[in-house]
Order: C-alpha cells, then structure tokens, then sequence
C-alpha cells in the first residue's frame, strides 16, 4: 500500500479512534488483570534470556486483533507478538499487549496495555500518531490522547511540569535485555545521574512517557524501544505538551526517544549526544 497518501483523520473520526481505542485497551486489560495467575511462567523468550514473554502477552493480543477485526476489518495491525499484518485503509493499529512484561512476571505493578492507531507508514519515524490508550493495569488508570484533542487521564486534561532546569529534573528511563546495549546504558546513565535531581526506572516505556504526561517524570529518555512501546505513551505525552524526538534531528525511534518540555530536552539531547547516546559502543 502507498502509505505517503494517506488522509489524516478528521476531529470527528479522531475522537471516535480515541473511544474505540481505550475500549480495546480495558477489554485487553481486564483480562490480563483477571487471568494473573499467583505464579506467572516465562513462554517463551525473544532477544535474549531476559526478553520474556508470557502467555498473558499472547492472549492480549489475540482480544485486540479479534476486536480490531470486528470493528475496523480493513485496518493494518503491527503487534509486539503477531507482527505486523497491512491493511488497505492506511491507518494501522500499534499494540503491545503488556507493556512492562517484567513488572509483570514479577507481580510489580506497572505495567500496561497500549494501544494506539497511527496513519502512513507504521514506522515511529514516519507515521502520524492519531490516537492512543495506555491501560495502567494495577490500578485501572486509564490514559488517552487524539491527535490535535488533547490527553486526559480518567477524563482529566494533563499538561507536563514546567520545565525546570536539567539539575532539578526528575528523569525517567530504561534499559534494554541485551548485555551489549545494557553496558552502553549504564555507561550513559552514569553520567547522566549527577546532572539531575534523580532517575526512575519504572519498567514500561508506555507508563514512564505517561507518567511525563501526568507531572510524575520531568524528562524521559531511553534508547531501543520498539514502535509498540512508545505509540500511544509519545502520543500522550505529546498531547500533553511534550516534545518527543530523537536525537541528531531525527524523530523518535528505536534509536533514542527523548520526551519532556521543549527546553530541558534540549539540553538533555545535546549531553545525550556528546556522550554518544545513540549507539550501544
Ligand atoms: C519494556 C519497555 C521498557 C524497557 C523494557 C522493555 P516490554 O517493554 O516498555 O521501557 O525499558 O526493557 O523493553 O518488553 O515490557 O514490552
């Protein structure tokens, strides 16, 4: 399909795209929240050793894309576990079906159900974000966002914190599940920490880029997320008047997402860059 002609959705489709994505989103969320049992197995492994799935994330999934074919058949679909299936409409649903699989396994609570709809390619470089819900499953708080309609958490607008200066910032972020990058990340993180007031490592990059949304995190930067984990979070957070961008001039990717308000970004990525944030020597 030629994406680079896709129309853009209007208001109106925009805010129904919303609904029928925090629908999905909840629907998906209940069950992972529901079917926990007391002790959760690792199915399967992805990158490594620590990229766990389980069978939760393949149940997740499969609710969306059967509700995805009930109520929008001609859609793309680009899932974490199912991969990406193109459609004929040029919008394309992004979903991870738990977003912090680890919190997961280990009954932390945070993690996430995201679900979002973007129009053009499904490449984060590339496509418009349309509309999103991330689906805080521990506690049922429910995040959205319509592109140019604002985000809202539980119904209620969000706006970022205003930017404080670098050393006052409180900076989410995180880490990868392979040993080459993890090492590259610690040696960023190291530096990075004595600039700010704290870091966090909450463990979903949906939660984290939502949390920055809601005034929890005042920056959040992380190399190596997936198209699934940033979504809806970035649409969320954009919403709420973030800037979320890579690094070099270049959009956010899995190559560096950097989010939070205008000014301190630019100073984080210009420290992300002199360390040489964007490759994993
Ligand atoms: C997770 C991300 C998180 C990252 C983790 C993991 P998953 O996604 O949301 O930001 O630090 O390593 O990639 O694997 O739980 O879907």
């Amino acid at each position: 399909m030629d994406h680079t002609q896709t129309p853009v959705p209007d208001a109106a489709l925009t805010r129904e795209l919303v609904a029928l994505a925090e629908t999905l989103a909840r629907a998906a969320g209940r069950l992972v929240h529901d079917g926990r049992p007391e002790r959760v197995a690792v199915a399967a492994t992805k990158s490594s050793p620590i990229d766990v799935v389980t069978a939760m994330d393949l149940a997740s999934e499969a609710l969306l894309r059967s509700m995805l074919a009930e109520h929008r058949p001609d859609d793309g679909i680009l899932g974490e576990e199912e991969g990406y299936v193109p459609g004929t409409s040029g919008l394309t649903w992004v979903l991870d079906p738990i977003d912090g699989t680890v919190n997961y396994l280990y009954g932390i609570p945070a993690y996430a159900v995201s679900v979002a709809v973007v129009a053009g390619e499904p490449d984060p470089e590339r496509w418009t974000a349309v509309a999103g819900c991330v689906f805080s499953v521990a506690d049922g708080r429910t995040y959205t966002a319509g592109r140019g309609t604002g985000a809202y958490l539980d119904g209620r607008e969000l706006h970022i914190n205003a930017a404080p200066d670098l050393a006052t910032s409180l900076l989410g972020t995180g880490f990868g599940y392979v040993t080459q990058r993890r090492r590259a990340q610690a040696r960023i993180v190291a530096e990075v920490l004595p600039q700010v007031r704290d870091i966090r490592r909450i463990g979903s990059a949906a939660l984290d880029l939502c949390t920055l949304a809601s005034g929890g995190l005042d920056l959040y930067y992380e190399r190596g997320l997936n198209p699934w984990d940033l979504a809806a979070g970035a649409l969320v957070a954009q919403e709420a008047g973030a800037v979320v961008t890579g690094l070099d001039g270049r959009r956010a990717s899995a190559d560096m997402t950097v989010a939070g308000p205008a000014a301190t970004v630019g100073q984080l990525v210009a420290e992300l860059e002199r360390l040489g944030a964007g490759s994993d020597e």
